[in-house]
């Protein structure tokens, strides 16, 4: 049985969304980073990194939430993975792209509007993300304007873009300048998968 480690409040809960989508049986395992579970003895030999998610397959362990994506996609076989060297490349190219050139600009979006205590918020760096967040947004919405990113279905791409793009639900009129992106990002969080996954 696949076990994924972490909480649906972490990183983890894009692992639990695409093992929700290709329908394999997982367990998740409750390491919660809130209370520093990830420091723990036990949990460092599973990830030396000391962050969550991680995922064990027999005598397989991952660590890397996309990285894991895109294990989980590969191993169903389904619609969700790779059908060949190409789709793959494509895979990891987009996954890696959403990680180097969202991820980080996301996050402070996120953290200066709602997870940081109120004092500690700051407008411009919320500016300054979304600024910095054009350029790629602008790629996404171009590759996206003649439908999902990979082989013309929706891939373990298009969900790993999506857990980046979450981070910006609240901005609603920033968002509407990528038609596209908005319409992409509505679309993958009304799958079944996804409502499954953040049902928990
Ligand atoms: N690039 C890693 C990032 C993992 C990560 O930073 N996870 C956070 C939780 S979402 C964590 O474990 N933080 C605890 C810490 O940094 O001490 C991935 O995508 O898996």
């Amino acid at each position: 049985m696949i076990r994924i480690f972490g909480t649906m409040r972490s990183r983890a809960n894009r692992c639990v969304w695409a093992a929700q989508e290709t329908g394999q049986a997982f367990e998740l395992v409750s390491v919660d980073f809130a209370r520093n579970e990830q420091k723990s003895p036990d949990y460092l030999k599973i990830n030396p990194n000391a962050r969550v998610p991680a995922m064990q397959d027999g005598d397989l362990t991952l660590w890397e939430s996309f990285a894991i994506n895109l294990y989980l996609a590969r191993k169903s076989g389904g619609d969700l993975g790779p059908r060949n060297a190409v789709e793959e490349a494509q895979m990891v190219m987009w996954s890696m792209w959403a990680t180097n050139e969202l991820e980080k600009h996301g996050l402070d979006v996120l953290f200066h509007t709602a997870f940081l205590p109120q004092e500690k918020r700051d407008p411009k760096a919320v500016e300054a993300a979304l600024a910095a967040m054009e350029r790629p947004l602008k790629v996404l919405d171009a590759a996206l304007a003649s439908g999902p990113l990979v082989g013309g279905r929706f891939t373990i791409a298009d969900l790993n873009v999506a857990c980046i793009l979450l981070y910006l639900r609240g901005q609603a009129d920033y968002l509407a300048k990528f038609p596209n992106v908005a319409a992409a990002l509505k679309a993958a969080t009304e799958r079944d998968g996804f409502k499954r996954a953040f049902a928990r």
